[in-house]
């Protein structure tokens, strides 16, 4: 007899709603623009991770037999670049703050519709712009752009990449304009300012420093392209101009801008430990303001990046000094995700690796943060590849694990599948792993005195970084691993229910995938965040009454 069933009928949702690559492309809808965001921002990843590739693989050997100087040169640059504006800058906001934000806060969609649909494409035309300069003679100025070099020495498409930067900034800002407004005025019913889950806060403090700092690069890139072409004097000394004020402009913007890499993996953290840890998370008020607190530090510390760049002692120990006020709101997150993993009941799922994961080795970079703050030894450590393990640590190990555990945490949310959990875990662990074994030998490297930026190097440097290559080509498996099976998964994966793992928030009380208008009725709240003690009472009695 023929199966007359029906096929399964899957429920109306966000994925299926409409069909076609037009309802994709011209789509208003935030869950499907941080899908959008998810796919190129995977693409702009393999092509910065492609870059590492040649640097680490040039590096294997004390001479220079895979490539030139020059090419070496636009390797790391066009790699800095790639990661850090097009990747790492808006990885968490763009893809899970625009999936999660409206639905975490019970709403519709994020305050301007057709704003993000066109932060989406403004950043798709300062990438292309960016890659079309790679493709077309390259760019050797390093992604810190230095003037007098970016502006009179490099005859590579420094203007083009400049452009691309500065069109890409506009997408920031505008995303973050969107999700301020929507934080504001958009809340459910019930849900007061100390009930938002703390990745909320997080996209907040976020948005400001987009919105307060992303000009500032905007207009200094757009200076540096204006001298080149131009000729005016604002940077180049024999112009009349001064390039000590390119650093303290770049660094106004780039110090806050580590900030936008890492507060929204502070918050994704403290989302992930709660719930595989089953409890509220140990002091909540403290975990939200420090986030606040870390995004207006954050604008005060530039100078430390200009120790030894002829700034005045007197401003070089202001920085030092608050450089280490800036440590002080980092910490606290640390000892409050201690301190609530402390009596939780834990379970350790991919997502929780990687949380743990990151705590680890975000108090590594941190703590690595305090060496280079202190004026004195920073002389000797600046421009050596100690100053590259830490800033890896900081945004590999910190926010690049903690994308990882959203991807993972928020996966059945996103797509209404699930993932093999033994691949994942296996996946998480060799990125731990492959991490330490390619960053730590860089401290040591870096303590011997190995400048940064350079391709050939004295023999005895060769060892360590035979360990870092090594190390990178485990953290390479570690990252294809969960390409593949999460792209198996979006399509061949196991059906997921709305609530997966248990968790706490207004995102996982409506069905997985979510419907277009996300929430049939609208949510009120009346818990305060992260009630699991509540929660696993409410489960274990449903539970009871199944059986
Ligand atoms: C929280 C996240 C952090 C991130 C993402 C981060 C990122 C970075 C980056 C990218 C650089 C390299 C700049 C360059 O190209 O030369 C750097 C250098 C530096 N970082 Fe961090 N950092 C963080 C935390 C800290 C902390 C907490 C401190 C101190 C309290 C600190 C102190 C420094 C100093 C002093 C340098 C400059 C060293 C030099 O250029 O000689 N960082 N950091
Ligand atoms: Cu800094």
């Amino acid at each position: 007899m023929p199966d007359l069933m029906p096929p399964e009928v899957e429920e109306e949702n966000y994925l299926n709603a409409e069909y076609g690559v037009r309802s994709w492309l011209l789509t208003r809808d935030h869950k499907r623009i941080g899908l959008l965001y998810l796919f190129t921002l995977t693409g702009m990843f393999v092509l910065g991770g492609l870059a590492a590739l040649g640097i680490r693989l040039e590096l294997l050997t004390p001479v220079g037999d895979l490539m030139g100087d020059d090419s070496y040169n636009k390797m790391f640059t066009a790699h800095g670049i790639i990661m850090i504006f097009f990747f790492l800058v808006p990885s968490i906001p763009a893809v899970m703050g625009n999936f999660l934000l409206p639905l975490m806060i019970g709403a519709k969609d994020l305050a301007f519709p057709r704003l993000n649909l066109a932060s989406w494409y403004i950043y798709l035309l300062g990438a292309a712009l960016a890659l079309g300069a790679m493709l077309t003679g390259g760019v050797d100025t390093g992604w810190t752009f230095y003037t007098p070099y970016s502006t009179e020495g490099s005859n590579t498409n420094v203007t083009m990449t400049a452009m691309g930067i500065f069109v890409s900034g506009f997408s920031s800002i505008l995303t973050g304009i969107n999700f301020l407004v929507t934080i504001h005025r958009m809340r459910a019913p019930g849900l007061t300012w100390f009930r938002l889950p703390l990745f909320v806060w997080s996209q907040y403090a976020t948005s400001i420093i987009f919105i307060l700092g992303t000009p500032v690069i905007a207009i200094t890139i757009l200076l540096v392209a204006a001298e080149r072409s131009l000729d005016i004097g604002i940077f180049d000394p024999a112009l009349g101009g001064d390039p000590i004020l390119f650093q303290h402009l770049f660094w106004f913007y780039s110090h806050p801008a580590v900030y936008i890499m890492i507060l929204p993996s502070m918050g994704v953290v403290s989302e992930i430990i709660c719930c595989f840890s089953r409890n509220r998370i140990f002091g909540y008020k403290f975990v939200a303001i420090s986030s606040l607190a870390i995004a207006l530090l954050g604008f005060l510390v530039w100078g430390h990046h200009m120790f030894v760049s002829g700034q005045s002692t007197n401003a070089g120990l202001i920085f030092s000094f608050l450089s280490f006020a800036v440590a002080i709101p980092s910490a606290v997150k640390v000892f409050n995700w201690t301190a609530t993993l402390y009596r939780g009941s834990i379970t350790l799922k991919a997502p929780m690796i990687y949380a743990l994961g990151f705590i680890g080795l975000f108090t590594i970079g941190g703590l690595t943060g305090l060496f280079l703050a202190a004026l004195a030894v920073d002389v000797h450590l600046t421009d050596t590849y100690f100053i590259v393990a830490h800033f890896h640590y900081i945004m590999v190990g910190g926010a690049l694990m903690a994308y990882l555990g959203a991807l993972h945490f928020w996966w059945p949310k996103i797509t209404g599948r699930l993932y093999s959990e033994a691949l994942a875990k296996v996946s998480a662990i060799l990125v731990f792993l492959g991490f330490n074994l390619t960053f730590f030998p860089q401290f040591i490297l870096g303590y011997l005195g190995m400048p940064r930026r350079y391709h050939v190097y004295p023999d005895e440097f060769q060892v360590l970084n035979v360990f870092s290559t090594a190390g990178a080509s485990i953290l390479g498996v570690g990252y294809l691993i969960p390409l593949c099976y999460l792209a198996y998964s979006m399509r061949y994966g196991p059906r997921a229910s709305a609530n997966p793992w248990g968790a706490a928030g207004l995102e996982w009380q409506t069905p997985s995938p979510p419907p277009t208008e996300n929430f049939h009725t609208t949510p009120v709240v009346t818990d305060e965040a992260y009630d699991y003690r509540h929660l696993d009472a409410e489960l274990a009695a449903a539970e009871e009454s199944k059986a």
